[in-house]
């Protein structure tokens, strides 16, 4: 295709990303914003809070059942996170990649976990994003941070 062509637009997305408390505090919310805007994805909107219980529970209703639900709700809801509204190009597929793996440990240098993420034994909760793996969920939790 030549470069006068309008670039592809028609898998435009909608995503949530949130800024865990560990990301928060370490004081990191910048540089995370800072990649996802280098991407080329647009944030349009942004609010920082300490979400409930209820919220949290909502939101992380997959993994209900699970021993690491409970940790993982507490930690959430022990401090500030940043909840954003991201749009872009296959950008739910693109922020996952930005994020890395789960794990901080292993996730690959070059992502967001890889880069700042430590390793904090235990508490694999600590991984600083989330990002939405689908429409449905994007869909789904967009209406659980932003109402
Ligand atoms: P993801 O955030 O990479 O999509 P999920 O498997 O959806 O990972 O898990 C949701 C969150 O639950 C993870 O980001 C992490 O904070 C936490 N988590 C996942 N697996 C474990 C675990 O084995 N122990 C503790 N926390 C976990």
């Amino acid at each position: 295709p030549s470069s006068k062509e309008t670039p592809v637009t028609h898998n435009h997305e909608e995503t949530l990303v949130l800024v865990k408390p560990d990301g928060v505090e370490r004081g990191l919310t910048g540089q995370i914003l800072a990649r996802i805007e280098a991407k080329g994805y647009v944030i349009t909107e942004l609010r920082m809070l300490t979400p409930t219980r209820e919220m949290l529970v909502k939101h992380y209703e997959e993994h209900e059942g699970k021993p690491f639900f409970e940790p993982l709700v507490e930690f959430m809801g022990s401090g500030p996170v940043v909840a954003a509204r991201v749009t872009g190009n296959r950008v739910i597929e693109g922020f996952r990649s930005l994020a890395g793996a789960t794990e901080p440990t292993t996730a690959a240098p070059g992502t967001i976990r890889g880069d700042l993420g430590r390793d904090w034994g235990e508490q694999v909760q600590k991984n600083l994003v989330h990002g939405s793996d689908s429409t449905l969920s994007a869909e789904r939790e967009l209406g659980i941070w932003f109402g």
